[in-house]
């Protein structure tokens, strides 16, 4: 059987899952890859991802002994990403920028959220093998989670260093059930490498990121980092001011021109964006004028920020990362 044949077409598509990827290989393709990158400061300023957290990622039997196979999951926000693009380019949008993954789960943080799912999904699995164990994987593990979905199919590793599916481009995220069974399931082949001679992602990238040779990301030149990961004041990324174009949380812009994506946005339909997190979000930071929110960041408490948008992912840049953000297009 196949892996995405495992659970029925209603239950996978309520769950937004567009794929499923299966591998029984617990040893990474590319941890060389990813030891280089941080042996060369590429890493820098994640400090986490260079502790001695790193060598946990050359086996995932060291974050979870009991491995025997894993189940990999494509979880789809391009809809959404579609609905996010009409509103930008609508009269209603004042010019800033959110990344599309941040409404991709109904507003609420993709850690929780998918979670819940994966925990939906073991339910599932477990009910006709009652002795199965499992644990999972989203972001935050010492997993090397781009490697362990090519590993099981899902797709390859783009220049711009996205794990991109030829069907649905990367407008996804992974996450990742570790089993202590084999399932009765075929392996995938390895993706092939579809980015040919384009190059579109690297001539997009307004600070130059993008590390074409290795395929990776500098961090500490990327938009993503600056603004999701660097809480305070912080020093700006060089161009960022006279090249960035709106990006207060996170940044899409090398996915945005990858013909995979296009490809896909042109078939795919409007996603919901009107659940309660994704309303206030949009309401606050992405409707009103700039100057207006930034006098309310500036007033309100750090705890009435926790409060008003406590479970989304823009609490952990929390009231003082987003005003420095803001900050680049008002000054
Ligand atoms: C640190 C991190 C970041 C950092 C650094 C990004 C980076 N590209 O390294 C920053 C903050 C910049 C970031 C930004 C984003 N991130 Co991020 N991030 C991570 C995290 C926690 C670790 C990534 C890491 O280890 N990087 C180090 C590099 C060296 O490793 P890598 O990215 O896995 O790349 C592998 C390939 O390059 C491979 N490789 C390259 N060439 C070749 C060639 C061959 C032959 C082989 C075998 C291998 C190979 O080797 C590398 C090591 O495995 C992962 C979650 C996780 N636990 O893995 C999420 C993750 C990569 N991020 C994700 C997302 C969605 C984003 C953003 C789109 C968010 C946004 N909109 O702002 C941006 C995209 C920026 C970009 N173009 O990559 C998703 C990606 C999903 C996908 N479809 O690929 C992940 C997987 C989280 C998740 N659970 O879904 N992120
Ligand atoms: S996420 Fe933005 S800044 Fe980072 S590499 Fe892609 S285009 Fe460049
Ligand atoms: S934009 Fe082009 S080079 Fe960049 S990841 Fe997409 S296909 Fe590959």
């Amino acid at each position: 059987m196949k892996s995405n044949e495992l659970f029925e077409d209603s239950f996978i598509k309520e769950l937004s899952i567009r794929d499923i990827g299966y591998t029984k290989l617990s040893q990474p393709m590319s941890f060389d890859h990813y030891n280089d990158w941080v042996n060369e400061g590429k890493h820098e300023p994640l400090g986490y991802l260079a502790d001695h957290r790193k060598d946990l990622r050359s086996d995932l039997k060291n974050y979870y002994p009991e491995f025997k196979s894993a189940l990999v999951f494509a979880f789809d926000y391009s809809p959404q990403k579609k609905s996010l693009e009409q509103f930008y380019n609508s009269e209603k949008s004042n010019g800033l920028k959110i990344s599309s993954y941040v409404f991709g789960f109904r507003g609420v943080d993709y850690h929780i959220e998918l979670r819940k799912r994966m925990n939906e999904v073991l339910d599932k699995l477990k009910q006709n093998r009652p002795g199965l164990s499992a644990t999972y994987t989203l972001d935050i593990h010492p997993v090397l989670e781009r490697d362990l979905a090519y590993k099981s199919g899902l797709g390859w590793f783009g220049k711009n260093s996205m794990l991109i599916n030829k069907n649905f481009g990367s407008f996804f995220m992974i996450g990742s059930l570790l089993l202590d069974q084999e399932l009765e399931l075929e392996e995938n082949t390895l993706e092939t490498d579809h980015c040919g001679t384009c190059r579109a992602c690297i001539d997009a990238c307004p600070t130059d990121a993008i590390d074409v040779e290795n395929r990776t990301i500098i961090s500490n030149k990327c938009i993503s980092t600056w603004t999701i990961e660097l809480f305070k004041d912080a020093a700006e990324i060089p161009g960022h001011k006279e090249k960035g174009s709106g990006e207060i949380f996170g940044c899409d812009i090398c996915q945005d021109v990858c013909p995979w994506n296009i490809k896909e946005q042109e078939k795919v339909p409007p996603g919901d964006l009107d659940h309660l997190s994704s309303t206030k979000l949009k309401e606050f930071f992405l409707s009103r004028p700039i100057s207006e929110i930034e006098k309310d960041l500036s007033e309100m408490s750090n705890r009435g920020f926790i409060t008003k948008f406590k479970g989304t992912s823009l609490e952990r840049s929390g009231r003082k990362g987003l005003l420095k953000n803001i900050k680049l297009y008002t000054d």
